[in-house]
């Protein structure tokens, strides 16, 4: 039995000298937050990796998505999946923004845009695409409909940075994208969110709207809110960008364990990730067929549990069976079928640069043992 927990989620970090350094630099510096040198310099390395004009850096993700639909306007109804972490429901009703949840794709764990139209409705002013484990959305299809049916178009790319979709970065579609930078994601802030666009308009307004709408001293033309990263967190940033490459072999190689572990598991399947793609691997996600396994998806999170490893059911049940959701809309599970079966397959297993071979090895035991 592990003696310590095994979480999935554990922190990534850097070389701890260099970021140590940082912060003492800031500390001398006084300068602690307000877009200070910290967080332009992590801005503008962000923006390179994705090869965007801007990139900005906001206190977490969730406020970042909450200050890009101010931005754009959106409002009434947004097209969303029901297959996402809870926030981006959040950051829509938080706003009094009816979120309508749409199936996914079962392949992708995407948003099937198949299944956008007939949601959309005269109050429908956008979609927001989530590009689960960091593979991405169809945004051909997302956006060939939003421009038929004039609606917005943004992208929750939390799980996506350093990933790509027909060899185009995540954080280059839509009118914006969002990447969480939350201490459990491969590259950390210890909290953080960015969000990315080409628009040089939408980022003014986005920047200023970070900062209380202040365009200068004592004058401030929009309402805002502060969404401000702070220097700190943006020195943790650059320092663990430093180890992005390292990171990505780490989760690659134990991604490469989990699937060679679970090659002969009769009903257990990794997801995969196109090679074709560039993938940072930081989710190692399996699904339990039911009809095959000899043990259902609950029964092996519990097998896992009872050896402290602290498997997830990400994104179960899915956020229409959450509240206030489950509540206001008591009928959307009846037009997400998919998004239902799925999420009571799906088990997210630890990864990282705190989880070793041996202890890949340990997790899958474990697993096969439980299945035999
Ligand atoms: N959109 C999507 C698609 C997202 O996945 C997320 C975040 C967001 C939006 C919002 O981004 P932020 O506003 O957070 O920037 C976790 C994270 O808190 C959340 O950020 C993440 N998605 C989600 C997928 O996972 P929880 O509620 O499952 O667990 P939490 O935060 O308690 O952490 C999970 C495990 O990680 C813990 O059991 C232990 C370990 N852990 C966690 C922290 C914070 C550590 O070992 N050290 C730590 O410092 O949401």
């Amino acid at each position: 039995m592990e003696t310590e927990l095994l979480h999935v989620g554990r922190p990534n970090i850097g070389n701890r000298e260099i970021f140590l350094q940082r912060v003492n630099e800031i500390l001398d510096r006084r300068w602690l937050s307000n877009r200070g040198p910290a967080v332009q310099e992590f801005e503008k390395r962000v923006a390179e990796t994705l090869g965007v004009k801007h990139a900005l850096a906001m206190c977490n993700a969730t406020a970042a998505i909450e200050i890009a639909c101010r931005a754009l306007g959106l409002k009434g109804e947004v097209i969303l999946p029901s297959y996402t972490f809870v926030a981006t429901a959040h950051a829509l009703q938080w706003q009094e923004i009816t979120p309508v949840f749409c199936d996914m794709d079962p392949m992708t764990h995407n948003l099937d845009p198949a299944k956008i139209e007939k949601l959309i409705t005269p109050k429908t002013t956008g979609i927001i695409g989530v590009h689960i484990w960091g593979r991405g959305c169809d945004t051909d299809a997302i956006e060939d409909i939003a421009t038929k049916r004039n609606l917005k178009v943004m992208y929750d790319a939390s799980h996506g940075f350093g990933c790509s979709k027909g060899g185009r970065m995540l954080g280059t579609f839509g009118e914006c994208e969002i990447f969480s930078f939350h201490a459990t994601k491969f590259i950390n802030c210890l909290e953080g969110g960015v969000v990315a666009t080409n628009n040089d308009e939408l980022a003014h307004q986005m920047r200023m709207m970070t900062n209380f709408g202040f365009t200068g001293f004592d004058k401030v033309e929009y309402l805002g809110i502060n969404g401000k990263m702070n220097e700190i967190s943006a020195a943790m940033g650059l320092t663990n960008l430093e180890a992005m490459d390292e990171i990505i072999t780490i989760n690659r190689r134990n991604y490469g364990s989990y699937s060679a572990g679970f090659a002969d598991v009769p009903g257990i399947a990794v997801i995969d990730y196109d090679p074709a793609e560039r993938n940072n691997y930081q989710y190692v996600v399996i699904e339990v067929d039911p009809e095959v396994c000899a043990r259902n998806r609950d029964e092996i999170v519990e097998a896992l549990h009872a050896e402290n490893i602290i498997a997830r059911k990400y994104f179960w049940p899915g956020c229409h069976k959450m509240e206030p959701y489950r509540s206001l809309q008591p009928n959307a599970g009846l037009l997400l079928p998919e998004t239902e079966r799925v999420a009571a397959r799906v088990i997210v297993l630890p990864t990282g640069q705190t989880v070793d071979e041996e202890t890949v090895a340990r997790v899958c035991e474990v697993i096969r043992e439980a299945v035999r």
